[in-house]
């Protein structure tokens, strides 16, 4: 306290003299030191094949995080619960040629569809968005994809239709997580209808220009800016239209901390993190604040209109 005091009155040049210190400190400890260790745990994913895309006017401007921050730094529990497990795990992971997905429930096209039938005429567009976990930590990145709505509409829901649901694949072969029970398996999730065809959702088949690495959800994830990246659901084989609200799974595993809107709001905290700030990567530190709806409450706060968000976390 003392020093503080004493600072304050009078030795500005004492002040001065102790930033340059910290400054220089720093400075000799390296960059690095202050970069998030996990990031460098594993090797950057090979590069993949090049997809042919144009720019979407609803792409951010954000600048976007490395090639190698966006792979070796994941959340995907089917290969582990570490952040650089992905990449490691993932890396022998083959998405079934042709890829099929389930198209189930309230629609008048149920039935199976490849992935390749999917993107026949489809406008890959590339898409830089923020990206944020959970636990604090946030990216930003150049996805490729499409419109969910596009896939949506082919499907041709029916009026009862107020929900999706999408579930990840069940390969105990080639994903070893789903031997364990941190959760249940398959991986769930599920959006409102309206959130679903907003045009800032999308499902995505790349980033950077490349195809999807396995650690980031090959060969088809869900990318959903607004809402913290558990709903980002990888790997996805079936889509099913729901009446009712369905149960993802970690709602499933947590009630109390994830709720199904998991959309990003510094006002709610999770009973582990506080929501309110963030640590844009390669950073270690919590020093960004974060923004309601992750800075996309222009385009999507008139969804919750008369909805509390405080008990609809
Ligand atoms: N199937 C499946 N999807 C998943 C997860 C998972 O464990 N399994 N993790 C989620 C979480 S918590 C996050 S933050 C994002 C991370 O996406 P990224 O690794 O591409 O950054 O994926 C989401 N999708
Ligand atoms: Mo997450």
């Amino acid at each position: 306290m003392a020093d503080i005091q004493s600072s304050e009155i009078t030795d500005k040049r004492c002040y001065l003299n102790r930033r340059a210190f910290i400054a220089s400190a720093l400075a000799a400890a390296g960059a690095s030191a202050i970069v998030n260790p996990e990031l460098h745990a594993q090797q950057p994913a090979p590069h993949g094949r090049k997809l042919a895309t144009v720019k979407s006017p609803l792409s951010g401007s954000d600048s976007p995080n490395t090639w190698e921050h966006a792979t070796t730094y994941n959340n995907f529990y089917e290969f582990g619960t570490s952040k650089s497990d992905p990449a490691l795990n993932a890396r022998g992971f083959k998405p079934r040629a042709p890829w099929t997905i389930e198209i189930e429930g309230e629609c008048a096209k149920r039935g199976t569809i490849t992935l390749e039938d999917v993107l026949k005429g489809q406008t890959l567009e590339d898409r830089v968005y923020r990206h944020r976990c959970v636990e604090g930590w946030s990216m930003v990145i150049p996805w490729v994809g499409f419109p969910l709505a596009s896939l949506i509409k082919r499907c041709e829901p029916t009026s009862k239709a107020a929900f999706v649901e999408f579930t990840t694949l069940l390969d105990r072969r080639q994903m070893p997580g789903q031997a364990t029970d941190v959760l249940e398996w398959p991986y769930v999730e599920g959006l409102r209808m309206d959130e679903a065809m907003h045009p800032l959702t999308i499902l995505a088949v790349g980033l950077y220009g490349e195809v999807l690495p396995g650690q980031n959800g090959a060969p088809l994830r869900l990318v959903v800016p607004w809402k913290y990246g558990f709903k980002g659901i990888k790997s996805i084989v079936k889509v099913r239209f729901l009446a009712k609200q369905p149960v993802s799974s970690w709602q499933l595993s947590w009630p109390q901390a994830y709720g199904f809107f998991a959309n990003v709001n510094p006002a709610v905290a999770h009973p582990r993190y506080s929501q309110a700030v963030e640590a844009r990567l390669p950073s270690l530190f919590r020093t960004m604040r974060t923004l309601p709806f992750n800075g996309y409450g222009d385009q999507v706060a008139s969804l919750y209109s008369g909805l509390d968000l405080r008990r609809n976390y």
